[in-house]
Parts: structure tokens; C-alpha cells; sequence
């Protein structure tokens, strides 16, 4: 069965691919509710794609780039920030407000659904690093305002990675999204290819720990 990535994002994709030969994006605008975390909006957004998708596997990746002096600004809605305001603006306004370089973290959430439920293993819990935690019990707390998990609530399995950093004036043309104004270990991730931005990066953490998971499924 084809494994598919929902996303119309194609640098997320191109990371993807290091991990998981056989993925398919899928063009699917999933729902994103309001939440100030990503994972119940990965969540919730594997369950519908995985729906939209008739019933094949789905994995949705919900990312931010939290800046910690703006109490994680714009952290769930980078997205839209970056619409809005643009890359530029953030990291001006980030920089104004806090000096030369503030410090930040990406993080991001891989949500995977495929309809069946997941073997309860305890996982240990790392720094700020819920390692394939099933939130599907921490969801359902939220069904009374939340119509779609109320219809009865799907297993979503999440695998999370952060990298910490400092927001910079912007340099280098690769990546995307906020990757230049991100400075880790001295290179802007706009800087890094492909293979040494997933190497240290967010997204790069979670897919290792989901492609190895998926693995064994
Ligand atoms: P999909 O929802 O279709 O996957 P998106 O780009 O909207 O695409 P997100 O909601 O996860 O994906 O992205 C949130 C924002 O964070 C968006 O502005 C991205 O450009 C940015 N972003 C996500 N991952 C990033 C990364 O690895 N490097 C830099 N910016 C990133
Ligand atoms: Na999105």
C-alpha cells in the first residue's frame, strides 16, 4: 500500500524522500484547528486525510519555527505568518525586539494513520521530545469541542523532533520556508544541503524515528 505524505509543500517532500522511498505526497488542505501546540493539528489533520485518502495510510507533518523571547511566536501559525508578514519581517522584528540573535527552536510533528490501532509501548519521554507518543487518549479529552474526533476517534500515532537555534539575518538560498533567517551550529539551514539540513533538523528527527517505526509495521 502506498504510503501517503499529506502535504503541498514540495521542500517537505524532498526531505521525505531521504527517509521513505516509496511516499506519494498528497495534495490534501486538511483542516487546521486552533490549537497553541502542533500535535492535536497533526492530528487532527491525519485522521481527515486519512479519510479523504479512502482509507490508505497517511502521514501529515504539522511544523513552526518557535521563537522563545516572543513566547513561541509564531510557533502553530507560522504558516500564516510567514504569508503575512513574510520570513524577512519575522526575523527583523525578532531581532529588534530581542537583539542580535535570539534564540528559537523548529519543531515538528509527523502524524501517522492507517486506521488500525498501535501496540501500547511505553516510550520514554525526552527533553521537550514526546517520541511517538499516542496522543489518541489526550484527543479524545478534546472531542466535546471537536466534531471530527467526536465521530469517533481514529488512532493517530506522532513523532516528534525539534532543533534549537538563533534567528539571523537571512543568508543562503536553499531549504525553505524560515531556513535562512535559522542559524544552527554556526550555518543558516538555508545553507545546508538536503542531506545535512535533514541531518540536525526537526524534520529530519521525526521522520528517522517514524521511517524506523514504519519499518516493522
Ligand atoms: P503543508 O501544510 O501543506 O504541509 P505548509 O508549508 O503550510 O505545508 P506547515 O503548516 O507545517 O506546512 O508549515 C508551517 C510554516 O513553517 C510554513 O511557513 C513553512 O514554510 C515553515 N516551515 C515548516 N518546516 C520548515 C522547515 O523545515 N524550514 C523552514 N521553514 C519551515
Ligand atoms: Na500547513
Amino acid at each position: 500500500m502506498t504510503l501517503r505524505y499529506v502535504t503541498t509543500n514540495e521542500g517537505k517532500v524532498r526531505e521525505a524522500r531521504e527517509y521513505l522511498d516509496s511516499v506519494e505526497p498528497l495534495d490534501y488542505d486538511y483542516t487546521e484547528v486552533q490549537a497553541d501546540t502542533l500535535e492535536p493539528i497533526a492530528a487532527h489533520g491525519a485522521r481527515e486525510a486519512f479519510r479523504a485518502a479512502g482509507e490508505e495510510p497517511v502521514i501529515v507533518d504539522d511544523a513552526g519555527l518557535f521563537v522563545e523571547g516572543l513566547g513561541g511566536f509564531p510557533g502553530p501559525y507560522s504558516a500564516y505568518v510567514e504569508d503575512t508578514l513574510g520570513v524577512e519581517t519575522v526575523g527583523r522584528v525578532a531581532r529588534a525586539e530581542l537583539g542580535e540573535t535570539p534564540r528559537a527552536a523548529f519543531r515538528c510533528v509527523v502524524a501517522y494513520c492507517d486506521g488500525e490501532g498501535f501496540a501500547a509501548t511505553p516510550e520514554p519521554v525526552d527533553l521537550g521530545d514526546r517520541r511517538g507518543a499516542d496522543l489518541s487518549a489526550e484527543d479524545r479529552g478534546s472531542a466535546a469541542t471537536d466534531d471530527t474526533v467526536a465521530e469517533g476517534s481514529l488512532p493517530v500515532k506522532l513523532f516528534t523532533g525539534s532543533v534549537p537555534g538563533r534567528i539571523v539575518e537571512p543568508r543562503g538560498d536553499g531549504g525553505f520556508g524560515y531556513d535562512p533567517i535559522f542559524e544552527h551550529d554556526g550555518q543558516t539551514l538555508a545553507e545546508m544541503r538536503t542531506e545535512e539540513k535533514n541531518a540536525i533538523s526537526h524534520r529530519g528527527r521525526a521522520l528517522a524515528k517514524f521511517a524506523e517505526w514504519y519499518a516493522e509495521r
